[in-house]
């Protein structure tokens, strides 16, 4: 059996009216697919009479007619599209085309976006199943009942236009280890490059799934509340591999590598005694125990850069994001990290519920003033089924649910996406400022010459940062 794997172009934003994410986001890079990457790899591995391949749109810079051409000159029997709600319009134009070739087809859509609107998907037109959840198991089990003529109406996690009236749970896989680790060989894994990174290519893993945490603006809360992890021998037994491939810059996309410290410990401890030459970034919340001693393997270990969500430097909003960052913690952490020499990266978001413009203001201060080495400042919009969103339209601040409008009807995209309280305008004059002071300031610009990094890389970034500097001028 053919099976054909599609990460759709990335052409029609939900959100498309925010012009600064949208280049900056152009400019940074691009990533693997690595939720395709485990499903195909668990595939390859317990069904190997199955024939794979992988399309990755945005990174191979192919449009809707490439796609098409693909599908006629591979002739699958099965097509796996993933999903992501803010790139809804451009998931199904794929599986649009792929009826087009041959309605006979089958469709499965997997990824985020089915974490939450599962049922709405399966009742359109060309989707013919829906993976709900974590989906290695779930789509393996499909694809068995497919080849072995089986009623796959009955398979877990498996959504049809013939089972609607069950009772569907979610899936989740608890012990990751079962998992295959990913095969970037599916890929032209060559292609992956930061522009944060040492050098390139890179590529990025996920050592662990779910969040132990409850932000209100997050929507991960709805698709994985116990947190699982790999162990820390399936982790560099996954370094390796990737190293084996010549890359040497890794990104570890969990959404809190650090939640478990005596797991970061041995991979650590692993690294070294196997001496692994790899550089990483990893993303952590501030408050974790990060003493020195554990930054210290961590840097000792490869550990390069890490990514804190720090969101706002207003106490009172911490609580009312539900985040309680000890703000005093985050200066010590973000301190002991230059200490001992990993660069440092903070979130932040302008324009949080009952936010006022000074205490914007003094966001931006505290980002300067703890002298990270990137600050991207995005612009809150509620994302759908995050508890802002839900309690909004429940009290009425949000008076039409428009996510799910779109969800419904995603050629339209979503003009009014910030906080309604907020004046539109002041945010977006503030996101364009916080860039701008931000990022161009003698004293950073000076820090960023004198960063470790390949010369490639500077070119590109002093590039990226000119385009973007002309683009904020002019906005
Ligand atoms: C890494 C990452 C990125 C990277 C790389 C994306 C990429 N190429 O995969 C970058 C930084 C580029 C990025 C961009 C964006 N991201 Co992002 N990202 C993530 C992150 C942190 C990890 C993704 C990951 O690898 N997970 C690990 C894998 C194993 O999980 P998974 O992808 O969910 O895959 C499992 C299932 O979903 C399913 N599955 C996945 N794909 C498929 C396909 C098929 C056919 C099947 C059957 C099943 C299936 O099976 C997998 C294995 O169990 C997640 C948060 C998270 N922890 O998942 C957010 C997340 C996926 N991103 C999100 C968002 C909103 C975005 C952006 C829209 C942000 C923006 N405003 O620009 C863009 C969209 C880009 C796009 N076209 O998808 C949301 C998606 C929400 C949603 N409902 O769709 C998430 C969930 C974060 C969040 N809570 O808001 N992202
Ligand atoms: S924002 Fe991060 S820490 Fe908070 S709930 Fe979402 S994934 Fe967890």
């Amino acid at each position: 059996m053919k099976i054909l794997f599609i990460f759709p172009p990335k052409e029609n934003w939900a959100l498309r009216n925010i012009q600064l994410h949208k280049k900056i986001d152009e400019e940074s890079g691009n990533y693997p697919p690595l939720g395709i990457l485990y499903v195909a790899s668990y595939l390859e591995k317990n069904i190997p009479s199955c024939e794979i391949k992988i399309i990755d749109a945005p990174t191979e810079k192919l449009s809707f007619e490439n796609i098409k051409s693909t599908v006629k000159n591979f002739l699958p029997d099965v097509v796996g599209i993933y999903f992501c709600t803010e790139y809804l319009y451009d998931a199904y134009k794929v599986a649009e085309s792929v009826k087009e070739v041959n309605k006979n087809i089958l469709t499965v859509a997997g990824g985020p976006h089915l974490h939450i609107y599962p049922f709405e998907t399966i009742q359109t037109p060309y989707i013919d199943f829906v993976v709900y959840g974590e989906a290695e198991i779930a789509f393996c089990n499909l694809i068995d009942s497919l080849i072995n003529s089986k009623d796959p109406n009955n398979i877990d996690g498996i959504i049809t236009k013939y089972n609607l009236q069950k009772q569907h749970k979610v899936q989740y896989i608890f012990n990751l280890d079962e998992l295959v680790m990913p095969n970037r060989r599916l890929l032209n894994y060559k292609l992956y490059r930061s522009f944060i990174t040492y050098s390139n290519p890179i590529t990025t893993m996920v050592t662990s799934r779910g969040c132990a945490f409850n932000c209100y603006y997050c929507n991960s809360i709805e698709r994985a509340k116990k947190v699982r992890f790999h162990s820390a021998e399936f982790v560099v037994k996954e370094i390796q591999d990737i190293v084996s491939l010549g890359i040497k810059d890794v990104i570890f996309f969990d959404e809190n590598f650090t939640f478990n410290i005596r797991r970061v410990e041995d991979i650590c401890d692993l690294i070294i005694e196997k001496r692994i030459k790899i550089r990483w970034h990893c993303r952590s919340r501030a408050d974790m125990k990060l003493e020195k001693k554990i930054l210290q393997k961590m840097k000792d270990a490869g550990c390069r850069m890490i990514q804190f969500g720090i969101e706002t430097a207003t106490p009172r909003l911490q609580k009312i994001i539900n985040k309680h960052l000890d703000l005093e913690n985050v200066k010590k952490v973000i301190k002991i990290c230059k200490d001992v020499g990993i660069l440092t990266y903070g979130n932040f978001m302008l324009g949080l519920p009952t936010e006022t413009k000074q205490e914007m203001l003094n966001t931006i201060n505290f980002a300067i003033e703890l002298g990270l080495d990137y600050a991207p400042f995005g612009v809150f919009n509620p994302l759908p089924k995050s508890v802002f969103y839900e309690n909004a339209l429940k009290d009425r601040t949000i008076k039409k649910d428009y996510w799910y409008e779109y969800v419904k009807d995603p050629s339209k995209p979503i003009v009014d996406y910030w906080w309604p309280l907020h004046d539109k305008n002041i945010l977006k004059e503030l996101n364009y400022f916080a860039f701008k002071k931000f990022y161009f300031r003698p004293s950073y610009i000076l820090k960023s010459i004198f960063r470790k990094q390949s010369i490639k890389q500077k070119f590109w970034q002093a590039k990226s940062a000119i385009k973007l500097f002309l683009s904020t001028s002019s906005a």
